[in-house]
C-alpha cells in the first residue's frame, strides 16, 4: 500500500534526523469513481481509491503531514473529526482555511496530543455522504487500561445512489420525501376506531401545530447501510480464535443514520467513547450517535460466528457483519424491531399547563388550500364528523394522555374541504393550535430521563431484555483535573421547522448568527434544549464537551453528543484551544440547512488595573 511506504520511508528521514519527534507523512487524494453498493453503478467519491478511505493510523506524540490532493472538480476539504488541533488544519472551509480548490494539494501539519478512535471526513457539501469520509487509530504512548489480543475497525455509514444535493433538494421540497413509514389515511381511521373522531384529529392537528410527524424519526431513509463500506449481503467479516479479547472500535460515519448495535450471544464491554477512556461497563446493546464512536471489548468463547449487527433507529435497515473463527461463515441476522412512532406524550403535552388557551380561539389562519384531496375518502361517514364540535371545547387536560394514539399524517390531513357536510365553523381553534406557543409546550425539555425521549418508543431496550448503555453509564477513566463549577452558563435551543426543512439554533440559521464567543480558559457551560422532535448529535471543533450526566469530576469528554428530541442536555467545556471553530448538528442535512455555529475562543484580557 502506498500509504504504508510512504510513511515508512518518511520515517525512515525522520529516525536519521538528530532531533525532533516522530514524524509521519500521509497522502490521500480525493477523486471520483464508480462503485456498484446496491446493484447500480453509481458515482462515488472516494479516498486513495477507497470508500470509506484508508485507515490512518498515527502514533500519539507523533507529528503528522497529510497531503490531501482534490482530483474533483469542486472545492474539498478534510476535517479530523475529534482531533485537537490547530484551528488553521481542522479543516472546515469558511472557518479554518479556504478549502481546497480542484487539482490542488493542502498539507496538513499537527501534533498528536492524544490517542483512540477518530475518524475524518469532508466538510464540504454533501462529499462526507458520497464517500469522503475514513477512520483514525491513535495508538497511545502509555500502556492501556485493558488488553486485547486484535482489534478491528466497524466502521458504519450510510450510502444512498442520490446525490447529496438531489436529497437536499427533495427534502427541501418535501420534508417527508423519505419518510416511507408515513402514516395513511387507513392508519387515521384505525385510530378513529380505537380512539374516536376527535382525540384521532385532535393528535394529528397537534403533530401539525408542531410541523413534525410522529414517524419523523429519521428524515431521510431509504439508505444502504454499510460496514466497513460493505453492504448487509456481502457480510464484512472478522476473523478470532476463541477466547481472545477483540477490540471493536465503532464509529457511526453515517450522514443522517443512528445505529442501535448488538452482537446476539455476545456481551460488549465499553472502554472508550469519542476516543477517551472511560470506565468499563457491560451491555447487551448501545446506540450510537451520527459521528460518536465507541470502543467495545468482546470475548468469544465458542467456535462459530456471531453477527455484529447494527440497526438502523430508523429500523428501514441494518448494517451487518460477522465475526467469525474462519472466512465463509455466518450467523442468524435477527429481525427488524418494529419502527418507532413518536407519540404525543414523548412532547410532554403533560406540561402544557403554561399554555396560553387564548391563542385557541378562532381559526382564521387555517389554510384550506392546503386541504386539497380528501375526496378519496370514500366511505366515511360524515354523520360521524359531528364529532369534530368537540375541537372547539378541546379538553387539554386530556392531551396528557395521549401516548397510546399511533399518530397522525398531517399531510394526510389535506383535503378536508372537500369534504361536504363538514361544518367547518364547528372547527373552530383548530387553527388557533398553529399560533401555540411552542415554547410552552417544551416545558417537559428538562425531564429526569434526558438519553432518549421519555415514555416513547425511543426509550431503549436491549433485545433480549438486558442492558442498554445509557449516558450516564459513562465515567471518565480518570478524574478531570480541572473540574470545577461554570464560570457561565449558554443556552442553545436546537429548532427547526420540518414542514420547510429549516434547522437552526435558538431560531436563527448559520448565515443570520452571530459567532458564540468564547474565552481562553473559561469553563462554559452549555445547555442544549431540544424544541425538536428529532435526535441531534452535537459535534464541537476543537475542545472536548464534558457530557454532565451527574458524575462530576468523571464525566466523560466527547466531541459529539446525542440530544434527544424534546429534551435538556448540558456539557460543560473547558476553553483551551484558541481560533474559529464549528459547532454543529452532524446530521448533514441539518448542518445544511443551518443549525451551525461559528465559535470564536478569544484571549482572556487582563483588566489593565490588574496588571
Ligand atoms: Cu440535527
Amino acid at each position: 500500500m502506498r500509504l504504508r511506504m510512504m510513511k515508512g520511508l518518511i520515517l525512515a528521514i525522520a529516525s536519521m534526523a538528530p532531533l525532533g519527534a516522530m514524524a509521519g507523512t500521509y497522502d490521500l487524494v480525493i477523486d471520483e469513481q464508480i462503485v456498484n453498493i446496491t446493484g447500480k453503478d453509481k458515482k462515488a467519491m472516494t479516498i486513495n481509491g477507497q470508500l470509506p478511505g484508508p485507515t490512518l493510523r498515527f502514533k500519539e506524540g507523533e507529528d503528522v503531514t497529510i497531503n490531501v490532493t482534490n482530483r474533483l472538480d469542486v472545492d474539498s476539504s478534510i476535517h479530523w473529526h475529534g482531533l485537537l488541533l490547530p484551528y488553521q488544519m481542522d479543516g472546515v472551509p469558511g472557518i479554518s482555511f479556504d478549502g481546497i480548490k480542484p487539482g490542488e494539494t493542502f498539507s496538513y501539519q499537527f501534533p498528536i496530543k492524544q490517542s483512540g478512535t477518530y475518524w475524518y471526513h469532508s466538510h464540504s457539501g454533501f462529499q462526507e455522504q458520497e464517500g469522503v469520509f475514513g477512520s483514525i487509530v491513535i495508538e497511545a504512548e502509555k500502556r492501556e487500561p485493558f488488553k486485547v489480543d486484535r482489534e478491528y475497525v466497524v466502521m458504519l455509514s450510510d450510502w444512498s445512489d442520490e446525490t447529496g444535493d438531489q436529497i437536499f433538494a427533495n427534502l427541501k421540497a418535501q420534508s417527508d420525501y423519505y419518510n416511507y413509514s408515513q402514516q395513511t389515511v387507513g392508519d387515521f381511521f384505525d385510530d378513529v376506531k380505537a380512539n374516536g373522531w376527535s382525540a384521532a384529529l385532535k393528535d394529528r392537528l397537534s403533530w401539525g401545530s408542531m410541523r413534525m410527524m410522529p414517524t419523523d424519526i429519521a428524515d431521510v431513509s431509504g439508505y444502504t447501510f454499510l460496514m466497513n463500506g460493505k453492504a448487509p449481503e456481502t457480510n464484512w467479516t472478522a476473523l478470532f480464535e476463541k477466547g481472545e479479547r477483540i477490540r471493536l472500535r465503532f464509529i457511526n460515519g453515517s450522514a443522517m443514520s443512528y445505529f442501535d448495535v448488538r452482537i446476539p450471544g455476545l456481551e460488549m464491554t465499553v472502554v472508550q467513547s469519542d476516543g477517551n477512556n472511560v470506565q468499563p461497563v457491560t451491555v447487551d446493546e448501545f446506540r450510537i450517535a451520527v459521528a460518536e464512536t465507541y470502543d467495545v471489548i468482546v470475548r468469544p468463547r465458542e467456535d462459530k460466528a456471531f453477527t455484529i449487527f447494527a440497526e438502523s433507529v430508523s429500523r428501514t435497515g441494518y448494517a451487518r457483519g460477522t465475526l467469525a473463527p474462519r472466512e465463509g461463515m455466518a450467523a442468524e441476522v435477527p429481525e427488524l424491531r418494529d419502527s418507532l412512532l413518536l407519540t404525543m406524550s414523548d412532547m410532554s403535552m403533560a406540561s402544557m399547563g403554561g399554555m396560553d388557551h387564548s391563542s385557541m380561539a378562532g381559526m382564521e389562519g387555517m389554510d384550506h388550500s392546503k386541504m386539497a384531496g380528501m375526496a378519496d375518502m370514500k366511505g366515511m361517514d360524515h354523520s360521524k364528523m359531528a364529532g369534530m364540535a368537540d375541537m372547539k371545547g378541546m379538553d387539554h387536560s386530556k392531551m396528557a394522555g395521549m401516548a397510546d394514539m399511533k399518530g397522525m399524517d398531517h399531510s394526510k390531513m389535506a383535503g378536508m374541504a372537500d369534504m361536504k357536510g363538514m361544518d367547518h365553523s364547528k372547527m373552530a381553534g383548530m387553527a388557533g393550535m398553529e399560533a401555540m406557543d411552542h415554547s410552552k409546550m417544551m416545558m417537559g425539555s428538562s425531564s429526569a430521563n434526558s438519553d432518549y425521549a421519555p415514555g416513547s418508543g425511543l426509550t431503549p431496550e436491549a433485545a433480549n431484555g438486558g442492558k442498554f448503555l445509557v449516558y450516564a453509564d459513562l465515567k471518565a477513566q480518570t478524574p478531570f483535573a480541572d473540574y470545577r463549577e461554570p464560570d457561565r452558563e449558554i443556552e442553545l435551543r436546537l429548532t427547526g421547522n420540518m414542514e420547510r426543512y429549516f434547522w437552526s439554533i435558538n431560531g436563527i440559521k448559520y448565515s443570520d448568527a452571530e459567532p458564540v464567543r468564547l474565552k481562553m480558559g473559561e469553563r462554559v457551560r452549555i445547555k442544549f434544549v431540544n424544541d425538536t422532535m428529532m435526535m441531534h448529535p452535537m459535534h464541537l471543533h476543537g475542545m472536548w464537551m464534558q457530557l454532565d450526566k451527574g458524575n462530576g469530576r468523571f464525566s466523560p469528554l466527547k466531541h459529539t453528543v446525542n440530544v434527544a428530541p424534546n429534551t435538556t442536555l448540558t456539557v460543560d467545556v473547558p476553553v483551551d484551544a484558541l481560533g474559529e471553530w464549528a459547532f454543529h448538528c452532524h446530521l448533514m442535512y441539518h448542518m445544511a440547512a443551518g443549525m451551525f455555529r461559528k465559535v470564536i475562543v478569544e484571549e482572556a484580557v487582563v483588566p489593565a488595573a490588574a496588571q
